[in-house]
Formats: C-alpha cells, sequence, structure tokens
C-alpha cells in the first residue's frame, strides 16, 4: 500500500511549508517513497475518526497496511528505517543521526515553538513584552552552540540525513526574523537543505495545497 499521511486542508502559515507534513514529504522525496495526501479541516482533525489515530488531534499521520503513526519525528525515523538514504549504515554513525534528529525536536525546536507561541497567542498578556525577549535569548544561546558544533560542515554528522531533515525544519520555523541570519553558517545551512532537489518536490506539493484552498 502507498503510505498516506495527514495535512491540513488550507494551512494556517500560508503555504510556507511550516506544517509538519511538510518535513514528511521531504523525507519520503529523499528517499523516492510515493505517498498520498488526506487533508483535514480543523474540525475533522477534532472529530473521532482522526483522534482515533492521533490522540492530540493533529497532523501529520501516517497509515500504510493497517499500522497507524504519528508524530513527525517518529513518521521520519520509521520512513529512514525502511529505506535507504536517509540513516548511515554504520552502526556508530546512525546512533549519532539518530541523535541529531532527537536534538532538533528536543532541545532546539522547542524554545523557537515558545517563541511561535508567545507571538501567535500571549501578545495580549501583560508580560508579553517582557516575555519575548527571554524566549529570543534562549533561542540565540541554542543556536550559538549549533553553529560552533555545525562550523563550515555542510550537514550535521557526514552525509545529509534525517537529523539534517528535522533540524533544517526547526530552523525554519524562524520565518523571518533575524534570529538565524545572526549565524552565517546556519542560515547557509537552511538554504542548502531548501535547495535540495527533494525539499523543492515537497514544497511545491504542499504549495499547491494551500493554492488549491485559496481558490477555493
Ligand atoms: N510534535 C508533533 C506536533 C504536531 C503539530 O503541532 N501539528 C500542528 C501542525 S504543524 C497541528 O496539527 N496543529 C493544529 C492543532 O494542534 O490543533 C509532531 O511533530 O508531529
Amino acid at each position: 500500500m502507498t503510505p498516506v499521511i495527514t495535512a491540513f486542508e488550507s494551512s494556517p502559515d500560508r503555504g510556507r511549508g511550516l506544517a509538519r507534513d511538510m518535513q514528511v514529504r521531504w523525507a519520503f522525496e529523499e528517499v523516492g517513497q510515493p505517498y498520498d495526501v488526506r487533508l483535514l479541516s480543523f474540525k475533522a482533525m477534532k472529530e473521532a475518526a482522526h483522534i482515533g489515530m492521533h490522540p492530540f488531534g493533529q497532523i501529520p499521520t501516517y497509515e500504510e497496511d493497517g499500522l497507524v503513526l504519528f508524530e513527525s519525528g517518529a513518521i521520519i525515523f520509521h520512513i529512514a528505517e525502511r529505506h535507504p538514504g536517509l540513516l548511515p549504515t554504520d552502526a556508530n554513525a546512525r546512533a549519532r543521526a539518530i541523535s541529531w534528529m532527537f536534538a532538533a525536536l528536543n532541545t532546539v525546536e522547542p524554545p523557537i515553538t515558545a517563541r511561535e507561541a508567545a507571538i501567535l497567542m500571549e501578545r495580549d498578556q501583560p508580560w508579553h513584552e517582557a516575555r519575548l525577549p527571554l524566549v529570543e535569548d534562549r533561542i540565540r544561546k541554542r543556536l550559538g552552540e549549533l553553529s560552533a558544533r555545525l562550523g563550515d560542515s555542510e550537514w550535521l554528522d557526514g552525509d545529509f540525513s534525517a537529523g539534517d531533515i528535522l533540524m533544517i525544519s526547526a530552523l525554519r520555523r524562524l520565518g523571518r526574523s533575524s534570529l538565524l541570519a545572526e549565524n552565517d553558517n546556519l542560515a547557509s545551512y537552511v538554504a542548502r537543505g531548501e535547495a535540495r532537489p527533494a525539499f523543492q518536490r515537497a514544497f511545491a506539493a504542499q504549495l499547491k495545497v494551500f493554492k488549491a484552498a485559496a481558490k477555493a
């Protein structure tokens, strides 16, 4: 069976490829695995049929031959385990690439999503103006550490891996903020990821969905 993932029927990011189906699409494209997409409205995401697949009522999910997965990191790990190209074959290098997957999701992305929440949901709070710089300083600290480790390497650890997909996807969430540009090598790293043909195909596919919804 062709794997089926879920995505927003109309993404609130307006086609910028920040919804987390984007990184799953990217992983599929990197390994050359065709996939289908089931689009969901916000209402459908919170209904029992979807909650049965995703306990938190979110996208993306993954379905294939009776297997249902949620969490973009777990889905990408599953894809990477079943297809060559996203995890090294050498056991130690593979373990290190998996460490980078966790680092992207557990260490780098959390302060970035805290900033998104501060901007999107906490603007009206009396403490917003005081909190935002604190959150941004936490991001700066992480990016400085990541930048020091990346140095002038092309990817995080040798060949491009699933760790790079997740790390670049986390960094892309900074959008037009100057935080990324403060570290030239991280900005170039993201640009290198975005220039990959697999990224471009994934980006075009999610943009097509957004444009179709905008027209409807
Ligand atoms: N940790 C989850 C996060 C999933 C997530 O936040 N999904 C967002 C879209 S990127 C969503 O469905 N938001 C709608 C909602 O939470 O109601 C993952 O990586 O899959």
